[in-house]
């Protein structure tokens, strides 16, 4: 291997810092990434929230194996494969009934910006295009395109950027004190959606095209809708015809505990977007979906012309769907995408143990994600949390963290062992960053 940094300017990366002091993996199996020395790092996020399944899954990678030697490629314009249909069927029986169709992608950003597309085309086709404007939410991550930097509420993603999309506006999010330290849904903050009802009052419904959320915001550090939120966001999209879009791009595949957060929540979106889980994040692919109605909405218009003009060379990629298909194999199998139920308790009771520790002020938790927030060291933001995540990595642990909150999303193949060295590593450390 070279050992030349330079020429590679690595994405969300400090790449200074890095370059200084690499940290690299070589090898993954199962709970584990191996360094090219050989030493031994425990998974705590699944990669970056994908390798649901765990690493180097024998269904999965022989998938990919036998389709690299089949067909390389097939054109996604006009032309199809067999897998890209069958993948289809096996995960619309997945979803919520209702999202019945899928559009392939090939990452959580281009299922944003297709979902975006779709919302602002369908109500166009209706009649209705003078419902333009794109709501998200503060503190929400949806990719790095323009369209998810415009309804994000990320601030380092969106500044240095321009003015992004015109037309958009935020709801608040949903972080409130009153919720500290929480286990699973919080208690207060339903009426936190009727913020909703106040951009309607201020840019009318007809303007709005769709609110887009994601169920658990992941990115922004682990923040957990209240109780009755998504429901009293789902009844006023409704109230006003606004399209309802669930980023799943963390919380599908099983993270929460159930296939997807619309399941798991008992709320059903009118476009679903995911990625990540998908193909246990060995092959990029991403894909979004949509109802009956939405697709039907399209299907207008002489027959010979294209509906939707929108597509990715790289759309229901063979690789990708047979990847996709060996992971459901996988999920099934081993009954991953309901796993995380099982595992979530000791898992709840294991990130809420840190509460005590120096500098913990809030920890949040839902099926297998943990996020745990630490004051920050003042005139520093960030700086603690990143002392922990180096302080991990030496000791054999990968953690993610995002501001000063540290989160944890590991494999759904987790077992209480592991649940076991991941809490007592993080302990060791936030101790030591004390
Ligand atoms: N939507 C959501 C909700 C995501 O979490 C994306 C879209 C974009 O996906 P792609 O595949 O384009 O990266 C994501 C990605 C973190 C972290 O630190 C999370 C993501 C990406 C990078 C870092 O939590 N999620």
């Amino acid at each position: 291997m070279t050992d030349k940094l330079d020429a590679y300017w690595m994405p969300f990366t400090a790449n200074r810092q890095f370059k200084q002091s690499p940290r690299l993996f070589s090898r993954a199996e199962g709970m584990y990434y191996w360094t090219p020395e050989g030493r031994q790092v425990l998974d705590g996020i699944a990669g970056l929230w994908c390798v649901n399944a765990g690493h180097q899954r024998p269904k999965i990678v022989e998938a990919i194996r036998q389709q690299a030697s089949e067909m390389d490629f097939a054109p996604p314009f006009n032309m199809g494969h067999p897998k890209q249909f069958e993948l289809a069927e096996r995960l619309v029986k997945l979803t919520p009934p209702a999202l019945n169709k899928v559009f392939y992608t090939n990452s959580g950003s281009e299922s944003v910006e297709t979902a975006l597309k779709m919302a602002l085309a369908y109500h166009r086709a209706r009649g209705e295009g003078s419902r333009t404007r794109l709501i998200g939410r503060e503190r929400g991550y949806h990719g790095v395109n323009f369209g998810g930097i415009s309804v994000g509420g990320m601030v380092a993603n969106r500044k240095m950027f321009g003015t992004l999309l015109s037309g958009v506006d935020h709801i608040r999010h949903t972080h409130d004190a009153r919720n500290l330290f929480s286990k699973g849904q919080p208690e207060h903050g339903a009426d936190f959606a009727d913020d909703l009802e106040r951009l309607v009052a201020l840019h009318d419904a007809s303007t709005i095209a769709a609110v887009i959320v994601e169920p658990v915001a992941g990115s922004t550090g682990v923040l957990l809708p209240p109780k009755g939120y998504l429901e009293r966001l789902r009844s006023i999209c409704d109230k006003h015809g606004i399209l309802l879009i669930f980023d799943e791009v963390i919380t599908g595949f099983g993270r929460l505990g159930s296939p997807f957060a619309a399941t798991h929540f008992g709320v059903t979106p009118d476009l679903m977007t995911v990625a990540k889980g998908l193909t246990n994040g060995s092959v990029p692919m991403g894909a979004v979906f949509a109802t009956q109605k939405i697709y039907d909405t399209f299907m207008t218009g002489p027959e010979h012309v294209i509906e939707f003009f929108h597509g990715y060379t790289y759309s229901g990629h063979p690789l990708a769907c047979a990847a996709a298909l060996g992971t459901l194999d996988t999920y099934a199998d081993e009954g991953l995408l309901t796993r995380g139920a099982q595992m979530a308790p000791t898992f709840q009771n294991a990130v809420h143990s840190l509460k005590d520790l120096p500098n913990v002020v809030d920890v949040r938790n839902i099926g297998l994600v943990g996020g745990i927030e630490l004051a920050p060291i003042p005139g520093e933001p960030g700086k603690r949390a990143f002392s922990i995540f180096l302080d991990c990595w030496e000791k054999g642990l990968l953690i993610r963290t995002t501001g000063d909150t540290i989160a944890l999303s590991p494999p759904l193949i987790i077992e209480n062992k592991h649940i076991d060295q991941i809490v007592g590593t993080l302990s060791d450390a936030i101790k030591r960053a004390a």
